[in-house]
């Protein structure tokens, strides 16, 4: 049976990846995200691949109103979900805490915390009522321990984490899944973005250790999407192996 799976920030990284994981698996997708070119040329690829359905929706997670309309005029077809992938976020800035810029806190917190909250809550209802729903949370490394110069951003991550306990308990007895994945470093435009277009910045953070690509991450999610309906990982922490938890790396010069 097709399932239906809705993926926000699909344009670029673990979303997209996960796009690419699922269709290959025969699932139709909800894909979200604010590039809109991005959606429609992943939407194209993915139909003519691999025969499944895409629908792109475009909004901004942080727009609370944007959130709850894209998902209320979702059309018939499209208005029972099997598993919602909460990946889209994002790190602005890596400064200390006394020169950090305020506007880049609320975006991390507006987007990775109240965004999440808002895409959970207004999915929510179209899951209730197939009875098997999956929730997966996009956490980190950085929400299980904190680092230097990671301040709002792990705060934000340890309120995911926080929150995917807390929707587990919650969710209980509706029979839905809740599964943190919590990666450590992965090369995806994460770091350009972090860096605000610096790419060179952004190389160095994965300079002398070979990190987790996309796929790495998609395939973990992939997994725990498809075990049995009595099972649940509830909580997956992952790393290259060249790194132990989010602060210890072993780099080559
Ligand atoms: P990318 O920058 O490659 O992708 C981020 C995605 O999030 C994009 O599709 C982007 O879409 C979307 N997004 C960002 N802000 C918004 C917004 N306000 N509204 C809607 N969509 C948004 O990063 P990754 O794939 O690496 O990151 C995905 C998730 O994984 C994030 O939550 C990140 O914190 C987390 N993570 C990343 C790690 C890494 O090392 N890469 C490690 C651990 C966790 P668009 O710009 O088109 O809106
Ligand atoms: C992304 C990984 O190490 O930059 O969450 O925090 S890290």
């Amino acid at each position: 049976m097709n399932r239906t799976i809705f993926i926000t920030g699909a344009t670029s990284g673990f979303g997209e990846a996960c796009a690419r994981k699922f269709a290959a698996g025969g699932d139709h997708l909800i894909l979200t995200g604010r590039r809109k070119d991005r959606l429609m040329t992943l939407k194209q690829e993915l139909e003519a691949r691999t025969g499944v359905q895409v629908l792109p929706l475009i909004f901004d997670v942080q727009d609370r109103d944007a959130v709850f309309s894209a998902v209320a005029e979702l059309p018939e077809a499209w208005r029972k979900i099997n598993i919602l992938v909460n990946n889209a976020g994002l790190a602005l800035g890596r400064d200390f805490f006394e020169d950090a810029n305020l506007d880049d806190w609320e975006t991390m917190i507006d987007t990775n915390v109240k965004g999440l909250l808002y895409v959970s809550k207004a999915v929510l209802p179209l899951m209730i009522p197939v009875g098997n729903g999956h929730i997966i949370n996009l956490g980190s490394v950085a929400g299980k321990e904190v680092y230097e110069k990671g301040n709002a951003y792990c705060g934000s991550k340890f309120a995911v984490d926080a929150i995917s306990k807390s929707m587990r308990i919650d969710l209980l007895r509706h029979g839905i899944k809740v599964t943190a994945i919590q990666p450590g470093a992965a090369e995806t435009e994460f770091s350009n973005v972090r860096f605000k277009g610096d790419d060179s910045q952004a190389k160095k953070i994965y300079e002398g250790y070979t990190p987790l690509t996309a796929e790495d991450v998609a395939d973990a999610i992939y997994y725990c999407a498809n075990l049995p309906a009595h099972v649940c990982i509830n909580d997956l922490v992952m790393t290259c192996t060249a790194q132990a938890d989010a602060i210890y790396f072993y780099k080559k010069d």
